[in-house]
């Protein structure tokens, strides 16, 4: 029989886990032990829990598959809480682990350090930001726990949560099964294939939305060939930016509403059949909408259910509904011939000083020259910036909207993907998470980090320009990288940033941070059109 730990580690496996962060403390000691000796999974420290949780949430997000997030009780999980309340917003299946004190040693009678009310409270608080959990206290019914809580995770594309007793870790248990999915019912998906596709061929208008959900249950590829076959354009949400950057030939562009290209905008709005799938309905995603989409003539695929116009379908898939609609399809039509997404914008090389939407040109140079690289951004100005980036696999908080997420998302893209990632991250953000980098020596990791120095929390002074305190000091990130293992260079101009960018690509081995100043109160041309976008929207309601 296996062990509790080790039980727990193989039906990760089994479930599609490729990695697992962790932070160690002496709850969680006995497993950390058992992940390093076991080898079942590849496994990486970071330096503080918000880390550990972002990492692990990119990580999930470009595996399209579960990822886990190990840590100790109390003081290490609750550090844990906001990126799993981001994680739960956007949908990524992140397993946080929890080490927890042993089942003997709450029968002494102390009270037991990293408690901060009583035994149950992190696991309360956890409660409400996973979609399932299960607390290991008993080695009978800890593997059909776990297999519940796995399948959850899985099947609801959400984070769940499990706490594991360190006097437990070594005890034997039967082995975890991995259970069989709960599918639609037959006639149900039918009847739903069938009223999506009616509507799809009367609508004078039809448009695909995508949003994160189709990258969540791997259905990219089905998206393309249904939008291929009907002949119909596909556009990402904001928050789904990266989505389907393999089939260009019928992607047309992000939506963004009054902030974006005015031909996607109207392709959105104009539409008479709009088909949502797994889109989240986010403000974020929709509220600087020029005009209010008419919800009637919408079909929103999300969460398992399917609402069209004012009905819905419960316990539908998003998998095996793209199946139902493809089954009921003439074979793939060819190759989408769609006029592309806007051409990505391109450097002038000049003396110029360096304005944010350069930086996306300098990216589109090297992606045109190198191929695209993963990217995760963090929130700000970058993340607007990177929607001028050519379409191509981006992970960023753009509902959740929390600071702190690219570094350690770039590291989790680094494992997920194996291959060099590109993070942009304002300072503020850097600020917060930066640090993280000094892990990339130990790993061999080398991402290209771009940070968007304006000193200031830039994204905030744009909504509220009079208030001093979004002046951030400067704290020359460029020097930092040295000692951290990375290389760092600051860039002004226009030619020291492609001139930086073309060094650091062909650096390997060692992190490369460029840092680019901006001038205080300049934004990207997109993010200066969103906020306008928002606040009219805002004074709207
Ligand atoms: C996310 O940001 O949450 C996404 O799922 C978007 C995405 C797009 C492309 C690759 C990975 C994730």
């Amino acid at each position: 029989m296996p062990t509790l730990g080790h039980a727990l580690l193989e039906a990760l496996h089994a479930h599609g886990a490729g990695e697992i962060f962790g932070i160690p403390g002496d709850f969680v000691l006995p497993f950390f032990k058992t992940i390093e000796d076991s080898g079942i999974l590849p496994f990486h420290t970071l330096s503080h829990e918000p880390a550990v949780g972002f990492a692990a949430d990119a990580a999930a997000r470009f595996r399209a598959s579960i990822s886990a997030a190990v840590v100790t009780w109390g003081a290490g999980a609750f550090n844990l809480v906001n990126p799993i309340a981001g994680a739960y917003a956007e949908r990524s299946p992140v397993v946080v682990i929890s080490g927890a004190p042993g089942v003997g040693e709450r029968l002494a009678g102390w009270q037991i350090h990293h408690m901060s009310r009583a035994m149950d409270t992190q696991a309360r608080v956890f409660r409400e930001i996973t979609c399932d959990q299960a607390i290991l206290d008993d080695p009978v019914r800890a593997p059909a726990e776990i297999a519940r809580v796995l399948r959850s995770a899985r099947e609801y594309s959400l984070p769940v949560y499990i706490e594991l007793p360190r006097d437990l870790v070594g005890a034997e248990v039967d082995p975890v099964e991995v259970l069989s999915r709960r599918p639609a019912d037959p006639d149900a998906l039918g009847e739903c294939a069938e009223e999506i596709l009616a509507r799809l061929r009367v609508a004078q208008r039809p448009v695909v939305m995508v949003d994160v959900e189709t990258r969540r249950y791997g259905v990219e590829d089905k998206v393309a060939a249904l939008a291929r076959a009907l002949g119909l354009p596909v556009v990402t949400t904001f928050m789904g930016r990266g989505l389907l950057s393999a089939h260009p030939d019928v992607v047309r562009g992000t939506y963004l509403g009054a902030a974006g290209d005015p031909a996607v905008t109207a392709l959105v709005e104009d539409s008479d059949g709009l088909l949502l799938l797994g889109v989240i309905l986010s403000d974020t995603n929709f509220a600087v909408s020029e005009r209010r989409i008419d919800m009637r003539r919408t079909m929103l695929a999300l969460s398992r259910e399917v609402r069209v116009g004012h009905h819905s379908y419960a316990a539908i898939p998003l998998d095996e509904l793209l199946d139902a609609l493809l089954a009921r399809l003439p074979a793939p039509g060819a190759a989408g011939t769609a006029p592309p997404a806007a051409r990505p914008s391109t450097l002038l090389a000049d003396d110029a000083p360096l304005r944010p939407s350069d930086i996306a040109a300098a990216v589109n140079d090297l992606f045109t020259r190198h191929g695209p690289m993963p990217m995760a951004a963090d929130m700000g100005d970058c993340l607007f910036t990177g929607m001028e980036i050519a379409n191509a696999p981006l992970v960023a908080p753009g509902y959740y909207a929390g600071m702190g997420f690219g570094v350690p998302a770039g590291l989790g893209a680094a494992v997920a993907t194996g291959a060099r990632p590109l993070i942009l991250v304002g300072d503020g953000a850097f600020q917060m998470t930066g640090f993280e980098l000094g892990n990339c020596r130990r790993y061999g990791w080398d991402p290209i980090v771009i940070v968007f120095n304006n000193t200031s929390w830039e994204m905030l002074r744009v909504f509220q320009p009079e208030s001093r305190f979004n002046d951030l000091d400067d704290w020359r990130f460029a020097e930092l990288a040295g000692p951290l293992g990375g290389d760092g260079v600051r860039v002004r101009t226009r030619r020291e940033l492609a001139e930086a960018l073309a060094r650091a690509h062909t650096t390997r081995g060692r992190f490369q941070l460029i840092e680019a100043m901006l001038p205080r109160g300049g934004t990207s041309d997109t993010l200066a059109r969103f906020v306008a976008g928002f606040k009219a929207a805002r004074e709207r309601k």
